[in-house]
Formats: C-alpha cells, structure tokens, sequence
C-alpha cells in the first residue's frame, strides 16, 4: 500500500489549491478539463485547464512500473531526481527544457509547463513527420549538460553538492538490467516474434558483443561525468514545428544521474536507428536516409555547444583544447557502444518501441533483425565518424528488411 494519495480527475483541484507555487497558474475552482494522458511505462500524467485557457500538466510518480503493476515496485523517489535534473537542466538551456513549476515531495508531484501544442518525437516520427532541427537541438541539449553539470562548468563545492544529491541507484539499476545484461542474459522478461528468435540467440551468443556490454555496463557504473538525462529516447523529447525549424522539449528525466555523456548520445543515436528501420520496412526509404543522416545532427549540435563552452571552462590551466578535442573523441567512441546496447533492449528487452511494435508482423519481423545487427556491427566496427555509422546502418537495414 502506498502512503501517499495518488492523483486523480477528481482530487486535482485540491492539489492546485494546496500548492502555492501553483497560485495563478491556473484557477482550481474552474477547472473544464482535466485528463489523464500518460501513455509510459512509469508514471501517471494529467493535464488540467480552466475557464480561461490556462494549463498545466501534473506528473505523479507510483510506488511500482505502471506498465507491469504492483508486482513490479519501484521508488516513488524517481520524481525528486527529475525535479533536481529538470531545473539544472532547464538552468542550462531554458529552450530545450520543459519548465517545472512546482515539486511535491510528499506526493511526488511535479507540476510542469503543458506542452499539448508540442507532440512526442517519436509519435511525429511514426507519423512521418520531419521535425528540422531537432536532432540537432537534442545534441546541443547533450553539450550544455556535459559543460555546465560537469568538472568544466561547475565549481568543485557545487560539482559535489549535484553529484551527491543526484545519486540514484535505484532507477541506474532498472537501466543495468534491462540495457546492458537482459539482452543478453534473459531474466524472463525478453520477448521477441517466433521469426526473430534466431536473431535474438545469435545476440546473446556473439562474444564480441558480450564482450562490448561488459564494457558499456561497466563506464555506465563508473564514469560520473555529467548529471544526465538518463533516459533520452525520441519518447522524451515534444516538438513542435516552427517555421523552418523546431521547438524542442526535453522531459522525463527520472532516471537522471551522474554518468558518461556518451550514455545520452547513444540513446538518442540508437532511436533514429529505430525509427529508420521502421521507415524501411514501410519502403520509405529516401526517408530511412534522412533520419540516419539526423545521427550526424545530433553529434554536431553536442560538439559545436560543448565547444563554444569551453572557453569558459572553470579551470583552464590543465584542461586545454586537445583535452576537449580527447573527451569528445571519446564520446564519440563510447557512443557506439551504447547506441549498440540501447538498440538490442528496445528489440529483445521488456519496454519495446512503437517504431518496431506497430508495424505489421511480417515487416516487423526485417525490422526487428536489421536493429541488432546493426547493433553487433557497431561493436565490431567501431565506426570512425555518425556519417560512418549512418552508411553502415543503412546498409544492413535496407537488406534486412521483409517488405522487399
Ligand atoms: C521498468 S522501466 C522500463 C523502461 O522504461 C523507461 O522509459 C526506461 O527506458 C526503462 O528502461
Ligand atoms: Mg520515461
């Protein structure tokens, strides 16, 4: 039993009423609208408006995995580490981060800018939107965290107050398991079509990649570099067109900590993988090409921030620009590795993706296969550039997949 009153349509008002950073925000006493609209895997999401047009969105955490029930527990404490990270973050760069408003650490909710006018980049992208600028954005949102959290952007006394603060081994322990060893070594949860099964076994028994998981749980356990967003799927970022370019949003940092930089890039590289593996397999393939080339986006948009930060660095004397040259190198490296472990749990793991689950069995079926083995290739390659990456993916996905 939780100790604490989940939120419903009906005991919303009382919560905008009881929390003063709230006041003015929206009236509670003329609510029109309110509806429950998470579709996660953890969380309950709301959006309320009144009378007047005004809006906001309240996230509760549950004390389990929604998505599994109360059989699966998981601390509620998870929204105390996306406060944290939402406003260091939106600190960092105000454009490309929702806006929190408020916390509640009784009830563990946050009250968040509505975005109902941005839409979920994967959504857009399962839709066949285009959305220019946003892989490019999500990159600099990945830059001005790997400065301004880290030992370049922070002072040392408040480098260790957000390291400590930010320790969150419960949630970095769901991510151990399903990203780097359940693909690998089943603990009941993995599922993939009867068709994929030699897929998901020639997987788990590729030494090299066995080998490259190693490595990456290991930096993922060890390398506290940046406060991270910890869980950047195309599922955490809202677009919305606006002109020539996007508006983007980040959201749903719960699983924020300090970690490797190259933890959120392979994330956000391993989605446009997924998503232009749907787009092969529907025979999109000029589109297939664009999202891949997105991969060279992302990267430019980290490097150019976290070079433009750089001079500003708080210690210079040590860290010279070859030093910066060497970290992003590194993340480059290191980028493949996890790209390659986010693909693999998003195709054999539990929470799956909306890219691959939508699409009709036996074009699934290519999909599915051309995402790991893109994934075992991209830790036997080691590509040498996104573009390098880019033309492998490509490759491997247009002959895997089923719709020939
Ligand atoms: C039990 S949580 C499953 C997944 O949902 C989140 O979005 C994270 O990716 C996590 O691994
Ligand atoms: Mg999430």
């Amino acid at each position: 039993m939780a100790d604490y009153e989940f939120l419903t349509v009906d005991n919303i008002g009382d919560h905008i009423r009881a929390r003063s950073a709230l006041a003015g925000l929206i009236n509670p006493d003329q609510l029109v609208d309110v509806a429950e609209i998470g579709d996660g895997n953890l969380n309950l999401v709301f959006i309320a408006k009144d009378a007047e047009g005004k809006s906001i969105c309240l996230k509760q955490a549950l004390p389990y995995v929604r998505m599994v029930g109360e059989g699966w527990p998981m601390t509620p404490d998870r929204a105390r580490h996306e406060a944290t990270s939402l406003k260091a973050h939106y600190e960092l760069v105000p454009d490309l981060v929702v806006e929190l408003y408020d916390f509640d650490p009784q009830r563990h909710i946050l009250a968040l800018a509505d975005l109902s006018d941005h839409a979920v980049w994967r959504g857009a992208l399962n839709n066949g939107e285009t959305h220019l600028g946003a892989a490019r954005a999500v990159g600099r949102y990945i830059g001005a965290l790997a400065f301004g959290t880290s030992v370049f952007g922070l002072e040392r006394l408040d480098l260790g107050a957000s390291q400590r603060e930010a320790v969150n081994p419960e949630l970095c322990e769901i991510t151990e398991d399903l990203v780097f060893t359940e693909p690998l070594v089943d603990a009941g949860r993995n599922s993939v079509l009867p068709a994929n099964e030699p897929d998901a076994k020639a997987l788990a028994e590729d030494r090299v990649f066995q080998k490259a998981m190693a490595e990456a749980k290991w930096l993922f356990m060890t390398a506290g570099e940046a406060l991270l967003h910890g869980d950047l799927h195309t599922g955490s970022v809202m677009v919305k067109a606006d002109g020539e370019t996007s508006q983007v949003r980040v959201f749903d940092s719960e699983f924020a900590f300090y970690g490797p930089v190259a933890f959120d890039l392979g994330a956000i590289w391993a989605n446009l993988v997924i998503a232009a593996a749907r787009a092969f397999a529907l025979g999109e393939d000029e589109r297939a090409g664009w999202l891949l080339g997105e991969i060279s986006e992302v990267w430019n948009g980290l490097s150019a921030e976290f070079m433009k930060l750089w001079p500003n660095r708080v210690d210079p004397r040590l860290w010279d620009d070859e030093f910066a040259a060497k970290r992003l190198d590194q993340w480059q490296r290191q980028g493949w590795l996890f790209a390659a472990a986010k693909m693999s749990r998003r195709i054999v793991g539990a929470a799956k993706t909306t890219d691959i689950q939508t699409l009709p069995e036996p074009l699934r079926e290519g999909a599915a296969r051309g995402v790991l083995l893109v994934a075992r290739a991209l830790v036997s390659t080691e590509p040498s550039s996104p573009k390098t990456l880019s033309e492998l993916a490509k490759e491997i996905l247009h002959s895997a997949r089923t719709n020939k």
